[in-house]
């Protein structure tokens, strides 16, 4: 039997199962009543997982989020976190981000020391994860907060190199962003490229805003499709409805 979240995701991917998952910023998330009823949809709807983080937070607390979502779904909720204050053992599974396609020691290596005492007391189940920004559109939010330059578009072997070398490095899983509400989604020329060179499941996410957006990035080689600013606004499924 297959217990944790990666071996499940893995066994989802070799079966070719596609997934999405909705994005819970911790700035901008419901509250209250709104915030069950946003949870129930979702639980409702086809989303098979819900993350919970944001690389910048002004106001919000992501391990009161986890709580809170906790009581209001049975789906897996899974810590996206952009620092370690994010950590919570409230939740299922906590992605160990590496941002990979930076060059900013402290987000590849110094958080985690900062926070590895913390995670091996918690019963959490971690998951190395290889995060690559990729885009070349207007500064996002996570370029701007982790000072680094994504990988450019146009670039989908260096996208494969850096992939490449975060799985010879022993990561689990390789998450592909182009950033909250970014202006263009990953192209799929670089999904495509990434999901040949590796084996382990692929996250993909940032600027996805329709139904057409998540089922061209699952064809490209997406396992997980992440869906934050889109539903976050309308906080309605309808709105990746093809019109
Ligand atoms: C951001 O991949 C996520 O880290 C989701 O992006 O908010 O643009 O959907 P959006």
């Amino acid at each position: 039997m297959t217990n944790s979240w990666i071996e499940r995701l893995e066994v989802d991917s070799l079966l070719g199962l596609k997934r999405f998952a909705v994005l819970l910023d911790p700035d901008d998330a419901p509250k209250g009543r709104d915030l069950e009823k946003w949870l129930t949809e979702i639980s409702n709807s086809e989303a098979s997982d819900i993350l919970i983080g944001g690389s910048h937070l002004s106001h919000g607390n992501t391990s009161n989020l986890v709580i809170a979502a906790k009581k209001h779904t049975d789906l897996p909720i899974v810590v996206f976190p952009g620092s370690p204050d994010q950590i919570s053992d409230k939740a299922d599974a906590l992605l160990l981000l590496s941002l990979v396609s930076g060059r900013n020691a402290d987000l590849l290596i110094g958080r985690h020391v900062e926070a590895a005492p913390k995670l091996m007391a918690m019963n959490i189940e971690t998951v190395a994860t290889a995060y690559m920004l990729v885009g070349d559109g207007p500064l996002t939010t996570a370029a701007y907060i982790s000072q680094t330059l994504p990988i450019p578009s146009a670039k989908p072997e260096l996208a494969v190199a850096t992939a490449q070398a975060a799985i010879l490095l022993g990561m689990k899983l390789v998450y592909l962003d182009a950033g909250s509400g970014a202006g263009n989604p990953i192209p799929l020329e670089v999904i495509r490229a990434v999901r040949k060179a590796i084996s382990v499941p692929l996250i993909v996410g940032g600027g996805i805003n329709s139904n057409e957006e998540i089922e061209k990035a699952w064809e490209a080689g997406a396992d997980l499709v992440v869906l934050g600013t889109v539903l976050e606004k309308s906080l309605n499924f309808s709105v990746l409805k093809p019109s």
